[in-house]
């Protein structure tokens, strides 16, 4: 058995749940935040069999998009007379980013 954690974007949640409902598994949302951007994303956890990862895999392919985020590179000093505001840049964020682990045991109690 796998344990696939898969950290998307807000965005694309609902889609992602209802593709991997429909095709029969069972997956848990946990909210969680970016360490780079420090904004909202999250985290899938989905349990499978070992054949079952490549179905998961296409799953979160076709429903998960890649978009570009503006974030600041650094807040500016607040100091009297400085008006210079560093120019945003633009950060690529994936479509999903994918863990598969080994499941040593899983049980439903
Ligand atoms: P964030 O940490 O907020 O990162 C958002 C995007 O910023 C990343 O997209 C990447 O394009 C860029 N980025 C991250 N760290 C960077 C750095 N040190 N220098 C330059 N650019 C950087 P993704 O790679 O698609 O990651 C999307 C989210 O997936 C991440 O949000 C984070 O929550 C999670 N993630 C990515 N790699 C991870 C890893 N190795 N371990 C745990 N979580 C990870």
């Amino acid at each position: 058995m796998k344990l696939i954690t898969a950290i998307v974007q807000d965005e694309d949640l609902p889609n992602l749940l209802d593709g991997l409902s429909r095709a029969g598994f069972r997956s848990t949302v946990i909210g969680s935040t970016g360490g780079f951007l420090r904004s909202g994303n999250s985290t899938v956890l989905i349990g499978v069999e070992d054949h079952q990862v490549g179905r998961v895999m296409s799953i979160i392919r076709e429903r998960c998009r890649t978009r570009t985020q503006l974030m600041n590179p650094y807040s500016p000093a607040l100091e009297p007379g400085l008006l210079y505001m560093p120019p945003q840049i633009e950060v690529e964020v994936g479509g999903a980013v994918v863990f598969v682990q080994n499941v040593v045991r899983f049980e439903r109690l």
